[in-house]
């Protein structure tokens, strides 16, 4: 059985639940003669909006009445609406089938709770179990939110080196061997972006996943699943999920409807082990309180009136679109920068990352010349756990760009390439 204490920062461990929203909950449990003048929430009477329709591109509209809006408006739970996370549970436990959904709460029990944007979550979820000192294994290079969300907590960041398939369970393996499995300065947590990797482009294979679970499991660590392309893998079947083979408890997932349904709304859901997700909702308690209630309501109404086959349905559309956009990328790249740059076809996710060949560092390329070249991409620098060294790799999103776009985007950085050299 796992013992969750050990991986709390000593600020986590000291979260207390709030005591209003403890009488909240008394009075919703209450028959509705009860008059409560305890709520500190405001009368939304008073507030300007009335009620909402919103149009779909396809299917019926979703509408606010009155009595909608006045909930929308209102102050609602700290791990979300009760709708929402009902629709989500069932569809991890469909999509990933949890061990730890049969489990009891303090074995592990699988728990979710809305965020905003997974981000939130998965500050969080880092703010929840790095203590200065600790040791986070993480792939490098990675997304810059997470390092950015990790650099002040005072940790020591380890690269676990990796290839087109993410991770490499031999190279964590090796890095492991620094360690006992009892030694106290072990690492605590691991994190990777399993699937779509930003900004490799890279995804997992089952056996990789299965051997770092295992490693994970020998050494008593955390994996921290941060999977916001889960839904933008190009072929099916889709990869099973650290989440799906979590037997011990030890996986928190982050999941995220940025890519899918908007990325403005923010909406965001972490998954894992009741005791923890427990402690990141005292959070969300004392600094957000709760994600926005009219965003949730709006998407928790969105995905009622869809089913789960109807939000498939329009993953699949999201699907077509961006295995049409990789298409163009990467064969623009064939027809541009053959020579010139060296990459791995994604499989998953919205990003090219490229090895520009003979370019040193392509921080000067980019911030200094591409911009009068009017082509911009980010250099691979900015993923790096040391961002100081010189990298000659650039990410290319082929979210927003025609494929024209593309096309003339690749044409721009081969004749900066090629003056560069
Ligand atoms: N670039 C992301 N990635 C990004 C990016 C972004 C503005 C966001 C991984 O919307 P959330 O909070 O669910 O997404 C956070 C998130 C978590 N994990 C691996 C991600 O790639 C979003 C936003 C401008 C640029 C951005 O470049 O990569």
């Amino acid at each position: 059985m796992m013992n969750y204490a050990r991986f709390l920062t000593a600020v986590s461990a000291a979260r207390k639940p709030s005591p209003i929203r403890i009488l909240t909950e008394l009075q919703q449990r209450s028959p509705p003669s009860l008059i409560s003048l305890a709520a500190g929430a405001p009368n939304p009477d008073t507030f300007p909006f009335q009620s909402a329709i919103i149009k779909l591109k396809n299917g019926p509209p979703l509408s606010f009445d009155e009595v909608a809006m006045k909930r929308a408006l209102q102050y609602s739970a700290s791990n979300g609406i009760p709708e929402l996370l009902t629709w989500m549970k069932n569809l991890q436990k469909n999509l990933h089938d949890p061990p730890t959904a049969a489990y009891g709460p303090e074995k592990g029990q699988m728990d979710m709770c809305v965020t905003t944007g997974s981000q939130e979550g998965l500050c969080k979820v880092f703010e929840m179990l790095v203590s200065p000192g600790d040791v986070v294994l993480l792939d490098s290079p990675t997304y810059p939110g997470t390092l950015a969300t990790l650099q002040p907590l005072g940790c020591k960041m380890v690269n676990v080196p990796s290839d087109q398939h993410g991770m490499i369970p031999a190279a964590l393996k090796e890095v492991l061997s620094r360690w006992e499995p009892s030694d106290s300065g072990r690492p605590k947590v691991l994190y990777t972006i399993p699937n779509g990797g930003n900004p490799t482009g890279a995804s997992m294979t089952v056996q990789r996943k299965k051997d770092v679970y295992q490693l994970a499991s020998m050494y008593d660590m955390l994996i921290i699943e941060d999977d916001p392309y889960y839904f933008l893998q190009f072929d099916k079947p889709w990869a099973p999920t650290f989440l799906s083979m979590d037997v011990d408890g030890r996986v928190i997932r982050t999941d995220s409807f940025s890519k899918i349904l908007s990325s403005g709304l923010r909406i965001g859901f972490v998954t894992g082990p009741k005791p923890l997700v427990e402690r990141l909702v005292l959070h969300i308690q004392a600094s957000t309180m709760h994600t926005s209630t009219f965003a949730q309501l709006l998407v928790s109404q969105l995905l009622h009136s869809w089913g789960q086959d109807g939000f498939l349905q329009h993953i699949d559309g999201v699907i077509d679109f961006y295995r049409n956009q990789r298409d163009a990328m990467i064969s623009s790249a064939h027809k541009w920068l053959a020579g010139l740059a060296k990459w791995q076809t994604p499989s998953a996710g919205m990003f090219l990352w490229m090895e520009l060949i003979g370019v040193r560092d392509s921080r000067q390329l980019i911030m200094e010349k591409a911009l009068e070249k009017e082509v911009l991409l980010v250099p691979g620098g900015v993923f790096m756990i040391d961002s100081s060294e010189p990298c000659p790799y650039v990410r290319a999103a082929y979210s927003l760009s025609t494929p024209e776009q593309i096309e003339e985007a690749f044409k721009r950085l081969a004749s900066l390439i090629t003056e560069a050299l």
